[in-house]
């Protein structure tokens, strides 16, 4: 089944020059396909919606405060699967947990700068999608 994922290489990321490390392993995966692909520095109003499930916790506002650090990578990536398969090559949100040949188990160490966003299922897809590209059809 042919979807859409938001994905994020987040600003520690774009400061340590991975971004064409992360693009490359989402590139050559069979079939995927960028569809849109925009260098961005994310305003506070977006991270508030896009991080609306975590407000109130005690990682909620270092985290927005760190997403507004620098440009971030903001990408729609679409193909086979690609919801489940962009989480699957991200790996778990603590990059020390995440298993090496994971892009968090390759690059992190710290669970607030663990490069990448990918959305999590459908829904979230199609909320995020309309978040960061709201003219996108
Ligand atoms: O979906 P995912 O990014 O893997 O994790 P979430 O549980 O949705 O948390 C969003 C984001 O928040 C995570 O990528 C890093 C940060 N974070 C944190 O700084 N500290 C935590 N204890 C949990 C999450
Ligand atoms: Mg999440």
């Amino acid at each position: 089944m042919s979807q859409r994922t938001l994905v994020l290489f987040k600003p520690d990321a774009v400061r340590r020059g991975l971004i064409g490390e992360l693009l490359g392993r989402i590139e050559s995966k069979a079939g995927w396909k960028v569809a849109a692909l925009e260098l961005r520095t994310l305003e506070k109003e977006t991270l508030e919606q896009h991080y609306a499930e975590h407000v109130g916790k005690p990682f909620y506002e270092p985290l927005v405060e760190f997403m507004q650090s620098g440009p971030s990578v903001v990408l729609v990536v679409e193909g086979e699967r690609v919801i489940e398969g962009v989480r699957a090559l991200a790996g778990p949100t603590d990059p020390i947990a995440a298993a090496p040949g994971s892009i968090r188990g390759d690059f992190g160490t710290i669970v607030r700068e663990n490069l990448i966003h990918a959305s999590d299922s459908e829904e979230s897809a199609e909320r995020e999608l309309k978040i960061f590209f709201p003219d996108f059809s």
